[in-house]
């Protein structure tokens, strides 16, 4: 077996605490390419962090990749062989992402921004007011388990939620649910929208122009799912001519932010380094060990994700 991810402590911190049992399995760690080449002919299990898609021509054994992340897109990769099972760690990620979103929309309210301009300039600003949070509209875009813990907390704040799916089909707790592909229908209700779809074929460029002019002038966007989910040039576009009321933004196309990009300068634009939903060897390696004990056993896995999908 193989734990991957590219930073050396960060891997020992995950095979740490991998629970296998040394008769049966060799645990081998790598933290770079070269490293990982060494020992990937002789890998059944891969437990990985963004393994390089270079690997997987050596990895005439590979059978299990348990991906460390919430999105699988980097995953499915088409030099990963189909024999491949791909499998998530479901149920550690919307939480630390509904307190993400519920952070920003407070902060949003709140008046974060007005009232940390006017500290620094030392200025007792009164004349503008937080706003309530309670009674304002969430349209939730991409209604899995992420999707579905978004809406709870954001219902515990007295938030209306309404949403889009690919199904459509009703959510219990969201007022309406529509088809990701009839998406405007909702969008003009919003005060927040907030985005939680994985990237695939279908989802890409699912907010450009004709979203982002359904949306409300006061609406803010935020992005904790992918970039290409967004065209960023109608982002930057739309959020310049204040046709939206802005944007919070964790995903980017290209990551890190390139230091030129437009949305660095913009006022109405919260930028955070792909942090919404940070993994931790301390919630995902539970959920790998209670797998890699199925597979040892020949028990199929959980949480396998539907590679024609891609989720
Ligand atoms: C991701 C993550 O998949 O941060 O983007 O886990």
């Amino acid at each position: 077996m193989l734990v991957y991810y590219p930073d050396a402590e960060q891997v020992a911190r995950y095979a740490g605490l991998v629970r296998a049992p040394r008769a049966r399995v060799t645990l081998h760690v790598a933290s770079d390419l070269e490293q990982a080449l060494a020992v990937i002919a002789d890998t059944d299990v891969l437990y990985a962090w963004k393994s390089p898609a270079s690997l997987y021509p050596h990895a005439a054994r590979l059978a299990w990749l348990q991906v460390m992340g919430a999105g699988v897109d980097w995953a499915f990769v088409p030099e990963l062989p189909e024999r491949v099972t791909v499998t998530r760690a479901p149920g550690v990620f919307g939480p630390w992402m509904a307190e993400y979103v519920l952070a920003w929309v407070l902060w949003v309210t709140q008046r974060g921004a007005h009232y940390q301009t006017a500290q620094r300039e030392r200025r007792w600003s009164d004349e503008i007011m937080p706003e309530r949070l309670g009674g304002k509209t969430l349209a939730i875009v991409g209604l899995g388990e992420i999707g579905h813990t978004i809406a709870r907390y954001a219902r515990s704040c007295g938030m209306r939620v309404v949403g889009a799916s690919r199904s459509g089909r009703p959510v219990p707790g969201v007022e309406r649910v529509v088809r990701v592909a009839s998406l405007h229908r909702v969008l003009g209700m919003a005060d927040f929208v907030v985005l939680t779809v994985p990237l695939t074929a279908e989802t890409r460029g699912t907010i450009g122009d004709r979203a982002l002019a359904a949306m409300r002038p006061t609406a803010w966007l935020v992005n904790i799912a992918r970039g290409p989910v967004v065209d960023e040039r109608a982002l930057v576009a739309a959020l310049e001519a204040r046709r939206i009321g802005g944007a919070i933004l964790d995903v980017f196309d290209e990551e890190p932010l390139p230091p030129d990009h437009p949305l660095w300068a913009l006022p109405n634009v919260v930028i955070t380094p792909h942090v919404a939903g940070p993994s931790t060897p301390e919630e995902l390696t539970p959920i790998f060990n209670e797998n890699l004990a199925r597979w040892l056993a020949g028990r199929p896995l959980h949480h396998v994700v539907d590679r024609g999908r891609g989720y």
